[in-house]
C-alpha cells in the first residue's frame, strides 16, 4: 500500500495551456507547487532512453526471456530494491554512464518550460536518478517526503519526474500533494522506500494522481509532499527518472553537482563518450554560488 492513504483525490491539473502565458504558470506554480504537463517531451527520445535502460535490466539478467524487451517484465523470482547491495550498484552504475539518460535532462522543452517558471537561466542538476520499481514490493513504495531534505541548497528547486514510457497509476506512478509547499519543512519520521524518510500528513490532505502517458512531464517544488504509488502490475518494471533544476542565480549544494549515490564519479560516468561532447561537465562554465553539505 502507498504509505500514506489517499482518501482525498483529484486529478491532475494539465498546465501546458499556461506555457504561453508565463506569469500564469508562474502563478499556477506558487498556488499549487506543482505543474504537470502533457506530451511535454516527444515519445522517440523517452522510448529510446526506456529502450537503453532496459537494456541494462536484461544484460544484468533482471527481465524474463522470450518476452518483447520494451514490455519490461522482470525475470520470476527477481527482486531488487535500490540499495548500495553490490547488484544494485553495478547495474545503476551502467545507467548512470548512459548519455541518453543525462541528455534527457537537458532536453530543450523542459529547459525552455523552466526558464519560464524561473524568469532567469536554469541549473539543471547533473545528479540525475533513475528509479526501477519491482512489482511485488510495495513494502517499498516511495513514502510521502519533500525533496529539500536531499537536496539542501534553494527551496527554489523543482524536481521533474518523468515515466521512462506509459506509466498508469497501476504501474506506480507519482501522487503529489498540491499547496503542501506551503506547510514548510515538515518533520520526518523513519521509513521504508527511496530515501528512507517520510513526512506525516493529515488524513484528509487533498492528493492529485492519475496516469502518465509516455512524455508526460510532472514538477513538483522542493517542499511539495508526494510519493510513489504501488507497482500493483504482476510482473512489469516501473521504471522512472527524476531531475533537478533551480534558478542558476540560487545557492546550490555541492552534493547536486555529484553523481547521484556516489557509486562512482563523472570520469567513469563520462569514459565512454566522445571526448568532446558538450554534455560533460555543463555547469562548470557557470557563474554557481556552491555551497558545502554540512556534516
Ligand atoms: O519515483 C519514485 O518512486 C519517487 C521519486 C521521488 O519522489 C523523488 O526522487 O523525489
Amino acid at each position: 500500500m502507498a504509505h500514506q492513504t489517499m482518501r482525498n483525490v483529484e486529478p491532475f491539473l494539465d498546465s501546458t495551456l499556461l506555457l504561453d502565458t508565463p506569469e500564469a504558470l508562474r502563478a499556477r506554480a506558487t498556488e499549487k507547487g506543482y505543474l504537470f504537463f502533457r506530451s511535454l517531451l516527444d515519445s522517440e527520445s523517452v522510448l529510446d532512453l526506456r529502450r537503453q535502460i532496459l537494456e541494462v535490466c536484461q544484460q544484468h539478467g533482471w527481465l524474463a526471456e522470450d518476452m518483447s524487451l520494451m514490455d519490461g517484465v522482470s525475470k520470476e523470482g527477481c527482486l531488487f530494491i535500490e540499495s548500495a547491495s553490490p547488484e544494485w550498484r553495478n547495474f545503476y552504475t551502467d545507467v548512470q554512464r548512459l548519455r541518453a539518460f543525462n541528455a534527457l535532462a537537458l532536453h530543450p522543452a523542459i529547459i525552455t518550460m523552466l526558464e519560464k517558471l524561473f524568469d532567469e537561466e536554469v541549473l539543471p542538476h547533473p545528479r540525475n536518478i533513475c528509479r526501477v520499481i519491482f512489482p511485488n514490493a510495495v513494502a517499498h513504495t516511495t513514502p510521502p517526503h519533500q525533496d529539500n531534505l536531499y537536496i539542501g541548497g534553494t527551496d527554489e528547486t523543482w524536481t521533474a519526474w518523468i515515466p521512462a514510457g506509459d506509466c498508469p497509476a497501476s504501474l506506480g506512478s507519482l501522487a503529489v500533494a498540491p499547496g503542501s509547499h506551503t506547510l514548510g519543512k515538515l518533520d520526518t519520521v523513519k521509513a521504508t522506500g527511496a530515501g528512507g524518510n517520510a513526512v506525516v500528513l493529515d488524513e484528509e490532505t487533498l492528493w492529485a494522481c492519475g496516469d502518465f502517458a509516455c512524455g508526460d512531464v510532472l514538477i513538483c517544488h522542493s517542499l511539495t509532499a508526494h510519493q510513489g504509488q504501488d507497482n500493483e502490475s504482476e510482473d512489469r518494471l516501473r521504471i522512472s527518472l527524476d531531475y533537478r533544476y533551480q534558478p542558476q542565480s540560487h545557492p546550490v549544494r555541492d552534493d547536486s553537482l555529484e553523481p547521484h549515490m556516489h557509486f562512482t564519479d563523472w570520469t567513469d560516468i563520462y569514459s565512454g563518450w566522445a571526448a568532446d561532447d558538450p554534455l560533460k561537465y555543463y555547469w562548470r562554465d557557470w557563474d554557481l554560488q556552491v555551497n558545502a553539505r554540512q556534516q
